[in-house]
């Protein structure tokens, strides 16, 4: 049964705790797996796939090739092909909207200073294999690349111990624009994203979410590449007011719930009588369920219901929370909505649920969890680009502001600083007579 805590102060120690995953007690095995793939290339890469997933991989059978995409179409069902065209296509303009464009800024003084946007040349996509390989999250990874403007699109996943990738996996990829696709998965993909292998050229920086192994392989690269964020379990927190309607709240919980034990589902309310007829459909429903006992073991030991004095005070619990989901169920979502600063995504009142999110809206999935959605965002196009600053002096231009740049380098002892400036300031005065 799913725990009602009536202090706000008891529910935010209780809530606030234990939210990232401890990647310690996992950091010397990846360690090891990323060393032996850094110096081992791809023999190492095979041999370490092949003892953990149990496959007879060669390097020579590492990369996908177009014929098993081929095959892929004609394994998956025309209802999943015409969905997953639809979410490409709300996905591709949500991140449309998100591009930014280069700026040149020439001003009269003579100086010209801008930004060049350009993308990243190459990214790798992580896609988790098994029962938590999604399609979906194939698109939310490769769409906003390619919307950047990324050329080269890799993505590497688990195959399974015949050595076959999930057809779901394939047609996604296809749809989105990878442009390799490599069976590989765990520490070891990581690492072979980030040093570069014979089969596997290096990429510039490795997104999407995997295990706890995955996780650590990606913290050990950062600096090598960069990486997106450190991906914990899933997370709704549900503020709701008395229009609520309790059957629409535990099955968003649940929602969440059945992604993995370690989820978490909160409802945070000032109805008392809410909380109560919540509890009842969280069983009612969690019988029904075909991941009923991942969902229950997340709803009993992850999930709680927390009463609150007032609705604002809900919305502070949501904010010192900072969900990866939030849903406001009330009557007037907009009017809180500006209240709202910690979340990776908000849903909006009773017709917004959060898998509507997952899959067909538009906006990305792949949001910050743990509290981190406090200083990151969801992945985003600008995940995919990095920025150039552009600055162009002319001699009148630096015939004014050069002085305070050696006042400034002198403070700081750096003569040679100083002199660069002096050197064309002086060649100024001769050329000008001294004017
Ligand atoms: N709710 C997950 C994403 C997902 N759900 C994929 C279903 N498929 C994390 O935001
Ligand atoms: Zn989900």
């Amino acid at each position: 049964m799913i725990r009602i805590i009536t202090s706000v102060d008891k529910a935010l120690s209780e809530l606030l705790q234990n939210r990232t995953v401890d990647l310690e007690k996992v950091e010397n095995v990846v360690k090891d797996i990323v060393t032996a793939v850094k110096n081992g290339g791809d023999e190492q890469l095979c041999a370490i796939t092949n003892r953990l997933d149990g496959t007879k991989l060669s390097p020579g059978g590492l990369a996908v090739g177009q014929d098993e995409i081929k095959a892929a179409y004609q394994r998956v069902g025309e209802g999943f092909l015409t969905a997953l065209r639809l979410a490409a296509q709300n996905i591709y303009r949500f991140h449309d909207r998100q591009r930014r464009n280069s700026w040149i800024d020439p001003q009269p003084d003579g100086t010209t200073l801008g930004q060049m946007v350009s993308p990243l040349g190459r990214v790798g996509i992580y896609v988790p294999g098994g029962k938590a390989s999604y399609p979906s999250s194939v698109l939310m990874n490769a769409i906003p690349a390619a919307v950047a403007g990324v050329r080269q699109i890799v993505m590497v996943t688990p195959p399974d111990k015949s050595g076959a990738v999930n057809p779901h996996t394939l047609v996604a990829a296809a749809e989105a624009g990878v442009t390799e696709i490599y069976r590989v998965g765990g520490a070891q993909a990581v690492a072979a994203l980030a040093y570069g292998t014979e089969s596997i050229a290096r990429v510039d920086k490795i997104v999407g979410p995997g295990n706890i192994y995955v996780t650590a392989a990606k913290r050990q690269v950062f600096g090598v590449v960069d990486i997106d964020m450190l991906a914990g379990p899933s997370e709704v927190l549900i503020v709701a007011d008395d229009s609520a309607r309790p059957d629409f709240v535990a099955a968003d919980m649940l929602a969440q719930a059945e992604h993995d034990e370690l989820a978490s589902s909160i409802l945070v309310t000032p109805v008392a009588a809410l909380a109560q007829k919540v509890q009842q459909q969280l069983n009612k429903q969690l019988a029904r369920l075909t991941r009923r006992q991942v969902a229950e073991k997340s709803i009993n030991e992850r999930g709680a219901i927390v009463i609150t004095a007032t609705l604002d005070e809900a919305v502070q619990v949501a904010n010192a929370f900072a969900p990866e989901h939030l849903e406001l169920m009330v009557a007037d979502p907009y009017r809180w909505l500006g209240s709202v600063h910690g979340a990776g995504a908000v849903f909006l009142g009773h017709f917004s649920p959060e898998p509507v999110g997952d899959y067909i809206a538009g906006p990305n999935h792949v949001l910050p969890t743990g509290g981190t959605a406090r200083f990151f965002s969801p992945l985003n196009v600008d995940t995919f680009t990095k920025k150039t600053s552009i600055i162009g002096y002319s001699s009148r231009a630096l015939a004014k502001d050069g002085e305070h740049v050696v006042a400034l380098a002198n403070t700081e002892g750096l003569t040679a600083h100083a002199a660069s400036v002096q050197h064309r300031l002086a060649f100024l005065a001769e050329s000008t007579g001294g004017e």
